[in-house]
């Protein structure tokens, strides 16, 4: 009976039973992903053969799907079921049919939260889950982690732990939990206890050193320590907290004072570094206060006017920069400027707007009076005395016949320049600098320009006391001296920070600001370096040749002004 019903044919009466086969209506089958799922169904004895279909087409016997019967209990096991076995299924019997469908069961009994949790303490991510599920992965940025001794895995129950033991900055990051094909993810956000980190601090001798940080509000106090001691307070190490600033601060520093420092709030804590720069000893109580009281007091204003002279190549800037400075045209042969020329001949007076050409700068004075100090030890003679000692025989030979050249610097202040001083051949320093009694002309050149121009023939008697000298020295005399002049040089210190003041004083007495005007060149080679010193704080000056057509300059400067020299 059996297998003449099984011998289809279909369309044939003789084989599709008539009534019925199914017993009971079979049910859907929800299924945890990585377990067997076992669809069923009672069917009547003496039936045609069963037909177990997926989405309409027949599933036939295999290792994934076993096919069984019991009695009138029909079965259909689908083993180690994934997301891809869940659809419509249907037991088919003849011309009867009945649906049957496999869901995958989400493992997640819940959703999962997000963590925050504070630097050093143990973060745990937890979530629940069914009974009866394939192994649980945690995963970090998709990469699993396992057991160890930061990572702990447990279970009690339905509800699943991650342990990550005292966690750093590197551990928040998206982690996620992984059931078969299921998982969810879980952020985890490290929270410091320090909002800004204190940093390392290099200062002078004598200065306050100040260490801060900011911490999350209600964050425990905090604790300073120095090479791992505690600092304790003291009138040079003051500690304090506004809001949520931690601060410590170490007045009139000393080089000891260098070293490590940790600040440490809860279980966490901050490294720093302080490097305090000595001040040489040889500089004496009284110039260390001069140089740190200003450092104390915070900032020194320095006034200063730039005018930057820009244009194309031989447009007339060198020119307009000589005329504007009563620079004598004469010498000036229209060479090209190489780079930067700055002249710094020029003060502007803030009560009225003049501007004051042919002023000695401070900078050239000092190196003067050092150079100054230093050919007077050379001598082994004080300026006075100078001029009254007999010049050796051979200095003399040196010197091609001609007496040394005594140079006198101009007064400094109120005298403007004037186009007509005559200016002398540095022809000594020059033999002084090269060790040799031939001088070129670019030597000469040079050498006026270093020392400054503001030089005259030394000829007038009142200002002997101020006059120095410089002459060609044989290099072996130098090197015996070498020491003297240092020392001379340090003798001449005080006096050059008292100079350098009461030339500083005299200025804003006057209202006198520096002005710089900056001679650029315009070759196209020195574009590229122009850039730097642009600067929307200073004054320009563009400067064209009126004989091109002004069109096509001012269509040429639009386009490059970003490099116009
Ligand atoms: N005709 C005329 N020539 C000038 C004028 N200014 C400068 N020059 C000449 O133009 C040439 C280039 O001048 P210079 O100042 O070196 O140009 P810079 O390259 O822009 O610095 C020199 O030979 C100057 O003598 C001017 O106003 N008129
Ligand atoms: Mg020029």
């Amino acid at each position: 009976m059996h297998r003449n019903i099984g011998n289809r044919n279909a369309g044939s009466n003789e084989d599709v039973p008539l009534i019925n086969p199914f017993l009971e209506e079979p049910n859907d089958i929800h299924c945890i992903e990585g377990k067997d799922a076992i669809l069923t169904c009672k069917l009547r004895p003496d039936i045609p053969p069963v037909k177990w279909l997926k989405n309409d087409r027949e599933l036939t016997q295999n290792e994934k799907y076993i096919i069984s019967m019991e009695d009138t209990q029909h079965k259909f096991t689908i083993k180690n079921i994934t997301e891809s076995d869940s659809g419509d299924y249907s037991v088919q019997v003849g011309l009867f049919s009945k649906k049957i469908q496999l869901n995958i069961t989400d493992p997640f009994l819940e959703e999962l939260n997000d963590i925050h949790c504070i630097e050093g303490e143990d973060a745990i991510l937890t979530c629940k889950l069914r009974p009866d599920i394939p192994p649980v992965k945690w995963l970090k940025n998709g990469r699993e982690l396992t057991q160890n001794e930061k990572y702990i895995i447990s279970k009690e129950d339905t509800q699943h732990k991650f342990t990550i033991k005292n966690t750093t900055e590197s551990d928040s990051g998206d982690y996620s939990v992984q059931v078969g094909k299921f998982s969810k993810k879980i952020q985890l956000n490290i929270t410091d206890y320090f909002l800004e980190d204190p940093y390392d601090i290099e200062c002078i001798e004598g200065e306050d050193a100040i260490f801060s940080c900011k911490v999350w509000p209600k964050s425990p106090s905090g604790k300073w320590f120095k090479d791992d001691n505690e600092i304790k307070p003291s009138v040079y190490c003051i500690m304090s907290t506004v809001d949520t600033h931690y601060e410590l601060k170490l007045r009139n520093t000393k080089p000891r004072d260098s070293g490590e420092y940790c600040v440490q709030v809860g279980k966490f804590s901050r490294k720093m570094h302080l490097k305090i720069k000595e001040i040489p000893r040889e500089i004496s109580a009284d110039e260390r206060n001069a140089y740190m009281d200003p450092i104390k007091s915070g900032e020194e204003v320095r006034q200063y006017v730039r005018i930057q002279v820009i244009g194309k190549d031989r447009v007339g800037k060198t020119s307009l920069v000589h005329r504007l400075l009563f620079l004598d045209e004469g010498k000036y042969k229209g060479k090209s400027t190489d780079g930067i020329d700055i002249n710094r001949k020029c003060q502007i007076r803030t009560s009225d707007g003049e501007w004051i050409v042919g002023e000695v700068d401070t900078e050239k004075e000092i190196i003067k009076r050092i150079l100054q100090a230093a050919n007077i030890k050379q001598r082994g003679t004080d300026p006075v005395s100078e001029l009254s000692l007999p010049i050796p025989a051979d200095e003399k030979q040196m010197h091609n016949g001609q007496e040394p050249i005594q140079i006198k610097e101009k007064k400094i202040g109120t005298k403007t320049f004037n186009e007509h001083d005559e200016v002398p051949k540095l022809k000594d320093e020059t033999q002084y600098a090269s060790n040799t009694s031939a001088v070129s002309s670019t030597n000469l050149e040079e050498n006026k320009l270093n020392m400054g121009e503001n030089v005259e023939k030394q000829n007038n008697p009142d200002q002997i006391a101020d006059s120095f000298t410089l002459s060609a020295q044989p290099q072996h005399l130098l090197s015996d001296k070498t020491d003297h002049i240092t020392e001379a040089m340090m003798e001449k210190f005080n006096e050059l920070i008292l100079y350098a003041r009461a030339k500083k004083e005299e200025m804003t007495s006057k209202g006198l600001i520096e002005c710089g005007i900056w001679d650029f060149a315009g070759q196209k080679d020195y574009y590229a370096s122009h850039q730097t010193f642009f600067t929307p704080h200073a004054n320009y000056r563009l400067v064209a040749d009126i004989n091109e057509e002004i069109k096509a300059i001012k269509h040429d400067e639009e386009l490059d002004f970003d490099s116009v020299g």
